[in-house]
Order: structure tokens, then sequence, then C-alpha cells
């Protein structure tokens, strides 16, 4: 933020009140002081108070838990993953004994691996589908569709049907968040570049176009059609050489991507080499097709091939950071139009509004424990996983227009 006072008649005494806004925190605060012909423009400036979001434990006990959400129920439950298979659900704070759903016999759970997304049908209420995605034992990006069974809190476990599997190259940035788009029903499929842990970073997938890894999928899971239907506005079902599924290309692992439910709109943070880490928008008129860039960008900077930055048009991020801030983005979950999101190292948590055509990333509260993602529950309140102390920690935010 950036404020001169040379509209402001100042005299010894004077007090100046100077709102921040939004509220973020503040590690630094610096202050020019000018010294003209006969006075001074600025002689202090102090900030009295920042009223930042309070984060409070909301459960504990879970084992490296991965990602949170809620079923489109009301049934006010949060069902949290964890990497080795497990669906718990938390319901009126406590969280059940008895996982929703154990698939720790189906997934590898080397290194990054493991249960990975979760979304339940819009019409969870009434057809009992919900939807998975995990690297399964024989290395397979998987998404399948289980039922609910005839105990609202515990799952067919025989109620599997693979939607979609496909090789996994590696052992990190392998089929991850799922998000049902919420005003066509489609399932999008946010999927990593197949990284290969200790190999050369860059892989070729997320440019090519015949492959779903370093993509984001669209595909059609309800209509009727096993074991799914390519929707016939995808960008690419025409395109020679394209995987009729691919909605969007070049992302190397876009863990967390979120849709803003009342505007249509997604956003789609993607975790960065050794220096930036993105956030890119959909509008929610998008036809899909972008191409995000990486490897030849990272964030807004050129990363490889600089003949293809000439030539290929590429979509750049709305907001990123680098690495002073954190190491690897993790999305996210949105509430009035704002995104929430965090990071894998520092914890910090942050906000992304947009104003006009500018967007704003604030600092709201610093967790200082390993976050693996952000999610929400029905009502909008936003909700941080402790991966490594198994914490589910409760965003409560001021500017929250619902929070309890
Ligand atoms: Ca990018």
């Amino acid at each position: 933020m950036w404020h001169r006072f040379d509209t402001d008649y100042s005299a010894d005494g004077t007090l100046f009140s100077l709102k921040i806004d939004p509220p973020q925190l503040v590690d630094y605060l610096r202050i020019l002081t000018t010294r003209t012909e006969g006075w001074v423009a600025i002689r202090e400036l102090r900030i009295v108070e920042s009223p930042l979001s309070t984060v409070l434990v909301a459960a504990s006990g879970l084992a490296e838990p991965v990602y949170i959400t809620h079923a489109n129920d009301k049934s006010d439950r949060l069902f949290v993953l964890e990497k080795e298979g497990r669906i718990r659900v938390i319901k009126d704070g406590i969280l059940s004994e008895t996982p929703f759903l154990d698939l720790s016999t189906r997934v590898d759970t080397t290194f990054h691996n493991g249960l990975l997304g979760l979304a339940f049908s819009s019409s969870y209420a009434q057809n009992g589908h919900f939807y998975v995605s995990y690297v399964s034992a024989d290395n397979q990006n998987t998404v399948s569709r289980f039922s609910a069974g005839p105990d609202p809190d515990i799952a067919d476990p025989d109620s599997e049907q693979v939607v979609l599997a496909f090789h996994h190259p590696g052992v990190n940035h392998s089929v991850g968040t799922l998000a049902f788009g919420p005003l066509d029903g489609h399932l999008y499929i946010a999927v990593g570049d197949g990284k290969v842990f200790n190999l050369p970073d860059v892989t070729p997938y997320p440019q090519d176009p015949g492959s779903l890894l370093g993509k984001i999928l669209r595909i059609d899971v309800e209509s009727g059609v096993i074991p799914y239907a390519i929707p016939p506005g995808n960008p690419f079902v025409d395109a020679p050489g394209y995987a009729p599924e691919l909605w969007a290309l070049g992302l190397r692992n876009p863990w967390g991507i979120a849709f803003d439910h009342q505007t249509g709109a997604l956003y789609i943070p993607d975790t960065g080499q050794h220096t930036i880490e993105e956030i890119n928008f959909q509008p929610a008129a998008s036809p899909g097709g972008q191409n995000y860039g990486w490897p030849i960008y990272e964030g807004p900077l050129p990363y490889l091939d600089a003949q293809a930055q000439q030539t290929e048009p590429f979509s750049l991020p709305v907001a990123h950071y680098s690495h002073a801030d954190g190491c690897a983005i993790v999305g996210g979950a949105v509430v009035d139009s704002v995104f929430y999101f965090s990071d894998a190292c520092l914890g910090l948590l942050w906000e992304l509004r947009q104003g006009g055509s500018a967007w704003m990333a604030s600092r709201i509260a610093k967790i200082e424990r390993p976050i693996s993602s952000i999610g929400r529950d029905h009502d909008g309140v936003i909700y941080a996983t402790g991966y490594a102390d198994g914490h589910i920690y409760r965003v409560v935010n001021p500017k929250c227009s619902t929070t309890k």
C-alpha cells in the first residue's frame, strides 16, 4: 500500500489515521520523510491495530489430511481426505471413528501419491453419487464414482465404478482436485505434470496435447453414459492430436482448483518450480482452451523455450508470489467471490479479490504449520488442513458474511 500525504496539512502533534484496506498482515512499513523548505510532510506513521482473521483448531487426530469439503446436502458435515486413502467425517465438530470410506488397500501412497480428490454430485442428496481421485496401487491416475450406503455416514466400498484411469509416471504431481462446475454440472479434474521425484523437474506432458498430464480435464459423469461423456463444448473436441477431455493445458501441479459458486468463475492455483507460485482465473464465460504456460513460463516469467515465448499465446496468472513467502501454493475455496489459499511451507493464509481490472492478494493470518489445502463448508466457513499436525483449522474471518 502506498500513500503520499501531500494533500494533508500537518503540524506538530497532528495525528493521521489511515485505513489499511483490505486488512492484511504487515511485515515491513517503510516511511519516506521528505523535508522541504518550510515543513516536513510526514513525521511518524503508526499501525494501531490490524483486524486479522483468527484461526482455531476445529478438529484433531487426522492422519495427513489433504483436502476438506462438504456434500451439498445441508447435513452440516465436513469430509476430510487422509492421504493414505480414508475419507473421514466431522459431524457437529466431532471426528467420527469409522471412516466414510477406506480405500487404503487400493491407494499408492509413495511420496505425494495418495487419495487426493473428492467431489460430491450436486444431486448427492438424491443420487448418492460422489467422486474420488487417487493413484492406484498399480500406478494409475484414477477417478472413480462411489455411492452412499444405507448409513449416511458410511459409503459403500463395493460401489466403485472407475470413470477414468491413466498411467502416472511419477510419485508426485498426479491426479488431484475434483470440482463440479456450478453452471455446467461437469466434472473438472486437475492433473499434475507427472513429475518423477529426483529426476529432471520438467516433464513434456503439460504441452503435449495428447497427454492428460499437466492439464485440467472436463468430462460429463452424470449423463448416464458409462464411463463418461465428452461435453460437446469442450475446446479441443475436433482438434487433431488433442485429447477431447482437455479443458486447459500447461499446468505443473494445479492443487486446489475452486469454483466461485455464485458466478461460475474458476480459480486455478499452480505450484511453481524454484521461484514463483501463481493463481490463474477463468471467468464464468470462459470457453476453455487456455494454455497456462508451464514450462515455457513459470508464473509471469519466461522459463524454457524462448522460441515458444515468441510464437505461442499463453495465459499468464492474475496473481503470484515468490518463494520469500512460501514454497508451494495450496488452494482453495471461494466465499463471496474471494479466493482463499495457503502455502505448504510457511502456512500463511491469503485471500485474493478482484477490484475492477486489478487483483489484490492479502495475507490475513499466519497458521505457521504446513498447510495441505484450504476448503469450505456449505455455509461458507473456511477451513485449512494441517498436513503434519493432523489438525483442521477453522478460520474466523471478520469479513466473511457467514461465520459460526
Ligand atoms: Ca502458468
